[in-house]
């Protein structure tokens, strides 16, 4: 089995290993579990206590980002780079997050919305930098759905969610960016969402695609992880509930780990 030793050191010819190892799982019936880390939730004293809940029960991936730029960016990937085997996958919430630290970059087009930095704009301006970057770039279709209340991703990227019962909007909006070229779709609840995305919106989303389903926002409880995961999800992403409580972690590995 390849470590992320030999990931790091090897980087030209394993620029798509993040994304093999999703694919891997998915044709497998298997899941995924990322961890998503908000570098201004966890102060530097803290993060080797999430370190440590982490290196017992590795997930899959960890996600870093957020809505608002931190200047421990660099300093938090660093940080569990030197401590966990772990994949850190950069999942900006501006540009100014981008840093070539992490393994990979979710390269992320806003599809649901219409406003052209999210979709396209911001993307030019970053390219030659990925280019020449060793991130793997997973170019990924970002589907916000309305989740309850108004979150921090629909305010800040100033799109309208798609509403929740809505979902051959949804389906139609993934199967374009799938036709697009992208290699994964990301269903948005929104972080801290009061209402996880309906089951029946992930399944109509999953039936009209093949590539990998990532889902998040508003996944808090075993059961609504178990409930996503049997909708269709094959990456599912927790941030909030583990910054709650970072027992969490090892309760839903364990659901994870039972498909
Ligand atoms: C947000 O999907 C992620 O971008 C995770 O949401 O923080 O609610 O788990 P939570």
């Amino acid at each position: 089995m390849r470590t992320l030793a030999s990931f790091t050191h090897t980087h030209i010819n394993t620029k798509r290993m993040i994304l093999e190892l999703i694919k891997d799982k998915q044709k497998a019936g298997k899941k995924l579990l990322a961890m998503l880390i908000d570098p201004e939730k966890y102060p530097q004293n803290n993060l080797i206590k999430v370190i440590t809940a982490i290196e017992s029960a590795m997930p899959d991936l960890i996600l870093v980002g957020g809505s608002l730029v931190s200047v421990k960016t660099d300093k938090v990937i660093k940080s569990l780079k030197q401590h966990l085997d772990i994949p850190v996958v950069l999942f900006p919430g501006s540009l100014l997050q981008v840093t070539p630290e992490a393994d990979a970059l979710l390269f992320i087009s806003l599809i649901s919305g219409r406003n052209s930095d999210l979709l396209i704009g911001n993307h030019v301006v970053v390219a030659p930098f990925l280019k020449e970057s060793n991130l793997e770039v997973l170019s990924t279709g970002y589907i916000l759905v309305e989740s309850g209340k108004r979150t921090s991703v629909e305010y800040m990227s100033q799109t309208a969610p798609i509403p929740a019962d809505k979902s051959d909007i949804a389906a139609a909006t993934a199967i374009a960016g799938e036709m697009l070229g992208h290699k994964l779709i990301y269903l948005e609840g929104g972080s801290g969402a009061e209402v996880p995305i309906p089951q029946e919106l992930i399944q109509k989303v999953k039936l009209s695609i093949d590539i990998p389903l990532i889902v998040g926002g508003g996944l808090n409880t075993a059961e609504k992880v178990k409930n996503a995961c049997d909708a269709g999800a094959d990456v599912i992403v927790v941030g909030n509930a583990f910054e709650k409580d970072i027992s969490l972690l090892s309760e839903f590995r364990k659901i994870i780990k039972s498909y």
